[in-house]
């Protein structure tokens, strides 16, 4: 009974604060290795590690609105919100999000494979928690292949954790 109540919360967090999908391969946020941009076009070549770090801010309220800039020039939000201040600041919680990304991105702005982790700091109105997600691609040898923890298509979560509860994918809690 245990093990169940952990996946459906552990799900719970998945869909309450969503996670970055590996972009940014241009500006200062990623270093290309050197030779590993042949065609100057200021993203990582076919079959290049590019490593990125970069902040990312999602904010939402108790009425199901939401602000969300992705930090890599993508903003995100619900209708009628154009910045934190429209959500209702009574309701109102913020997350910060420290992303680190190391992968290929296969000369486009979307990461093909790779490892993408979000350090996540939430305060506000729902309280003060921090989460880190960890996101595989499925030619690492963590992926798993198991549908349950699945996001993207081809990638799927090897680390997800609150402060105060673990990881809710380590061996012997998955069913
Ligand atoms: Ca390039
Ligand atoms: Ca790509």
């Amino acid at each position: 009974m245990k093990r169940v109540l952990l996946i459906f919360v552990a799900m719970a967090v998945i869909a309450i604060l969503p996670a970055t999908l590996g972009s940014a391969a241009t500006g200062s946020a990623c270093k290309i290795p050197k030779g590993g941009d042949a065609d100057n076009n200021g993203i990582g070549d076919a079959d290049v590690q590019v490593i990125c770090n970069y902040d990312s801010v999602y904010a939402y309220d108790d009425a199901g609105d939401y602000y969300w800039d992705l930090g890599d020039g993508r903003v995100y939000t619900s209708p009628g919100i154009s910045n934190i201040e429209d959500l209702d600041q009574t309701t109102l919680s913020v997350c910060d999000y420290r992303i680190h990304t190391k992968g290929d991105f296969g000369n486009d702005p979307y990461m093909n494979s790779g490892d993408i982790s979000n350090m996540i700091r939430c305060h506000g109105y729902d309280g003060v928690a921090t989460y880190h997600y960890q996101i595989v691609s499925n030619d690492d040898p963590r992926f798993r292949g198991d549908p349950a923890y699945a996001i993207w298509g081809t990638w799927e979560y090897h680390v997800l954790t609150e402060s105060g509860t673990g990881n809710y994918i380590p061996k012997g809690i998955l069913p």
